[in-house]
């Protein structure tokens, strides 16, 4: 049995004010729950005050990218100790947005995420293709090489401790959603492309699904039986939305 995960990636958003007064909203919410693991991903400079409201709550810590070099001379990056040692549990590796406007490449996403693994944060490794891509039939094609270079630095036990996102592109944002039998699909296809290196660490796979989701249409989406949640953007900004995300879950 997966249990359902719903993160909510604030992006480049908000105040310190404001990242704490919705972390509080959200932990006082999230309070009792249980079935659920409620993860947020404010940006690297909320980090702190953000781990301070989340108090002792259940709801966990996350960042939005990370440095695949452990220390050093590297100007504006962040290292995965330094997440660790602020209470992160979560990062998130190749987000399309980082891949479109950072050109992140698969291999520089590949060695993020192996370095997360290697320091013990869970990797959230996340894919997609874009519209055109999805036009020309090339999704499996284009998922399998975000894919490849992960499998080939981690080997077969790469998703052990890990998870993969799958946001298609063209619905990031853009409040169009991947019908939940489109999402299941692509979900069913990448449990299978890390089956046949371990069934059993596919099958203990969370695949969460990222792309306009909001409370309205998460229940259907969450019903399929490869969709383990949720990354959640825009939404995951109103702390009311938010929850009610993680009620469908
Ligand atoms: C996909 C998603 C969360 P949104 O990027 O990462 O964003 O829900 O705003 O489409």
């Amino acid at each position: 049995m997966r249990k359902p995960i719903v993160a909510g990636n604030w992006k480049m958003h908000g105040t310190l004010e404001s990242a704490r007064s919705l972390a509080a909203e959200v932990a006082a919410a999230a309070g009792s729950t249980t079935g659920v693991e409620v993860v947020v991903i404010p940006p690297f400079v909320h980090l702190h005050a953000v781990r301070n409201a989340l108090g002792e709550s259940a709801v966990q810590l996350g960042a939005q990218d990370v440095s695949p070099r452990e220390e050093g001379a590297h100007t504006g990056e962040v290292s995965t100790r330094m997440l660790r040692d602020i209470g992160c549990r979560y990062v998130l590796c190749g987000h399309s947005e980082r891949r479109q406007y950072q050109a992140e490449s698969n291999e520089l996403v590949a060695q993020k995420f192996m370095a997360a693994r290697r320091a013990g944060l869970l990797p959230v490794l996340c894919v997609g293709e874009s519209f055109e891509e999805r036009e020309r039939g090339e999704t499996e094609q284009v998922l399998r090489a975000q894919l490849d270079p992960v499998l080939r630095l981690g080997g077969p036990a790469t998703f052990e401790k890990a998870l993969l996102a799958y946001e298609p592109r063209w619905a990031i944002g853009t409040g169009k959603t991947a019908s939940p039998e489109q999402a299941q699909d692509v979900h069913r296809f990448l449990r299978s492309e890390v089956a046949a290196f371990s069934a059993t660490i596919a099958d203990l796979l969370p695949v969460l699904y990222g792309g306009s989701v909001k409370a309205a249409n998460a229940a259907e989406l969450f019903s399929q039986p490869d969709v383990d949640g949720g990354l959640i953007g825009g939404a995951s900004l109103i702390a009311t939305e938010f929850m009610g995300i993680v009620a469908a879950a």
